[in-house]
């Protein structure tokens, strides 16, 4: 029986465990990143470890989601970010650079590698054929430290692509019509691997797009083998010495096939609120719409880029219609500045934003009240744009540049194919890393602001718990829901005052009702439904309910990232045995538990009184995470087998 590539890379890098689905595994990490807004809390963590420099092959540090600095907390954050960073080892990435993902494609990723990164959207980089997980801070302090990442080892999916795409039909098509089959619900414990003949026609830019966005199929991530393209792009980056042939092997096995028919795919846009609420463009053309913005680490390569120029030259963006782009590197910037496209766009209207995550992550750009927002990001949750009406809907490149200059959604199958504009992949880079600043050998004064805080210790759960459920809610809680970013994302590195935003769009009332639960030494409970803490991976969607008093978190299901975060910061989450018990549980209810410490090291189920009445929950978590549990987190358990 031969190996498929994911196997593949994992063996190569076991360190605990056996290939063997669903058991628990611990892979060496070779390289990792970070990005701002969750780069703080992970250094802080990192410090607090007190491990004098990284013991990775490369740890990279990016400042890409906070840049507006509109006040003095996000220039505090860089500051110290790039003083800590020199110190420990960590190349540093500055404001302007460019979008983590899209620059650790560019100048680190490399086939075979295993890569850990504070973002969700880390798997990026399996675009490159690596495997790069995303996961909370903590995870990735740890792994910076030279300690295994732990996981679930995955069954693995294969996505088969078959036939060519047409011209006006794109990698962001296909990744949509994926996210339509598997849907953002049942893919814990999954990685997919791409494979077929259709994958000798996507570049690596356009494979990145399409692994990119496995994140809100909530897979573990995504891979495609590393060919002969991979090492044109490489090449073209001037690393060809990274690169090395990963394919399957030809009797390779795999857990499940799908098939996507490319020859018979067509442009798909994904509806509000949800990535996987997918439709064909053709069945909403004609809808008005407000803004277009093109961008964010799914879809800003020079590819996407170039393409959005040659659509737009020589013409004007409707006037009801707000443009805005944002080059996804500042190697996509310089690019398209040096060969004219910038211009194009320019002259087409365009609004040309800073080469960072900007809209896509609320910070400006924020709709109309009401206003249909075409977008080439990944996610379009409720409010995530920063306005809480607005209907955002999710393109490709194509579509949205089409429809920029008509003032409406049109489906580009409508325009001939001879205007298709089909964008080379280019044969060289422009290659300047001085904006990567290196470790560097001697070490300085880290700076401090006053927007850097403490990173919060947790105690152990005591043995007999007494408690309310602070909060009822429903299916597909997102982290977004939980710990908003957009304007508040400047609180960062402040927990407390962070905390104050908890569930803001949900229930106002939440952190100061959960905080003096917390002053009477109650403790707090969330109830949730189906995918609880899907989507980014903000440890502070754990980090900040746990400031609050929040200790147990109960819901039908969890999504990967966010189940770890609630371990790794001391919060049990419970999995409630009989889902028909959800509608029994109600807002405002006293829980209590004894012999709580022998059922988290158990096996068994544990039992909670909740309103008089005695409800059963899993606890889903492998020996080594009930062990963190008792610690109180990984912060304490680190320190205290690390003494
Ligand atoms: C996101 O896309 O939601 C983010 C912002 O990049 C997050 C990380 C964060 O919240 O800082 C992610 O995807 O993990
Ligand atoms: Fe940045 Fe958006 Fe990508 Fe998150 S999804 S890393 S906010 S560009």
């Amino acid at each position: 029986m031969g190996d498929n590539v994911v196997y593949k890379i994992l063996k190569d890098h076991l360190v605990e465990g056996e290939i063997v689905p669903g058991s628990e595994i611990g892979i060496r990490i070779d390289q990792t990143l970070t990005q701002d807004a969750t780069g703080t809390m992970a250094y802080l963590q990192f410090e607090a470890m007190g491990i004098p420099r990284v013991r990775t092959e490369i740890s990279v540090s990016y400042v890409d989601h906070n840049t507006l600095q509109t006040g003095f907390e996000n220039s505090d954050d860089h500051r110290y970010l790039q003083t800590m960073n020199a110190n420990y080892g960590i190349h540093y990435s500055r404001a302007g650079n460019g979008i983590c993902h899209q620059v650790h494609l560019e100048r680190f990723g490399r086939p075979g590698a295993t890569l850990l990164g504070s973002d969700s959207h880390t798997p990026t980089g399996g675009g490159i054929g690596m495997i790069a997980i995303g996961a909370g801070g903590l995870d990735v302090a740890v792994a910076m430290g030279g300690g295994p990442f732990f996981l679930a080892c995955p069954r693995v999916l294969n996505v088969r692509l078959t036939g060519r795409l047409r011209p006006w039909v794109s990698a962001k098509d296909i990744i949509l019509q994926v996210l339509s089959i598997l849907t953002t619900r049942g893919n814990v414990g999954t990685m997919i691997e791409y494979t077929g003949p259709g994958v000798a026609m996507l570049s690596v830019p356009e494979r990145a797009t399409i692994t990119n966005m496995g994140a809100e199929l909530g897979v573990t991530t995504s891979v495609f083998p590393s060919d002969n393209l991979t090492r044109a792009f490489l090449r073209a980056q001037a690393r060809e010495s990274s690169w090395r042939e990963i394919l399957p092997d030809p009797d390779a096995v795999y857990d499940r096939t799908v098939e996507i028919d490319l020859d018979r795919l067509e442009p798909m846009i994904a509806r509000p609120h949800s990535p996987d609420n997918i439709e064909k463009v053709s069945a909403l053309k004609g809808m008005k719409i407000n803004q277009v913005a093109i961008g964010s680490c799914t879809n800003s390569s020079y590819r996407d880029l170039a393409t959005v120029a040659a659509i737009v030259k020589g013409r004007k963006v409707h006037p009801d219609v707000s443009l805005a782009i944002a080059p996804g590197s500042r190697q996509v910037f310089e690019m398209i500045a040096r060969d004219g496209a910038l211009a194009d766009m320019i002259a087409a209207g365009a609004r040309i934003m800073e080469s960072a995550c900007g809209f896509c992550i609320g910070a400006g750009q924020a709709p109309q009240t009401g206003g249909v927002s075409l977008r080439t990001n990944n996610r379009n949750f409720e409010g995530r744009s920063g306005t809480n009406s607005a209907q955002v809907y999710l393109v490709s490149p194509e579509t949205a540049a089409l429809s920029a200059l008509a003032g409406e959604l049109v489906d580009p199958m409508d325009v001939s194919a001879e205007m298709y504009p089909a964008v080379d992949a280019p044969e060289s880079f422009i290659i300047d890393d001085s904006m990567i600043i290196p470790p560097s050998d001697t070490t300085a004064p880290v700076f401090r602001g006053p927007n850097i805080g403490e990173p919060p210790y947790t105690v152990p759960l005591t043995d007999a718990i007494n408690g309310l459920i602070q909060l009822k809610v429903g299916d597909k809680i997102t982290t977004d829901h939980i710990m908003p970013a957009g304007a508040r994302l400047i609180y960062r590195s402040n927990i407390p005052k962070y905390a104050e935003y908890v569930f803001e769009n949900v229930d106002p009332n939440f952190s100061t009702r959960a905080l003096e639960g917390k002053a009477q030494g109650l403790y707090g409970a969330i109830l949730g439904g189906h995918s609880y803490g899907q989507g980014s991976s903000r440890e502070h969607a754990a980090i900040c309910p746990m400031y609050l008093g929040v200790r147990i978190v109960m819901a039908k299901s969890f999504e990967r990232i966010h189940a770890a975060n609630l371990v790794n910061f001391g919060i049990l989450p419970l999995v409630l045995a009989d889902e028909s018990d959800y509608e029994l549980i109600a807002q405002g209810q006293k829980f209590s538990a004894t012999g709580l410490h022998s059922r988290i090291m158990g096996e068994g189920r544990i039992g909670i009184r909740i309103g008089g009445k005695e409800f059963e929950f899993e606890l889903q978590a492998t020996r080594r995470q009930r062990e963190i549990l008792m610690d109180g987190g990984l912060l304490n358990y680190t320190r205290s087998r690390m003494r």
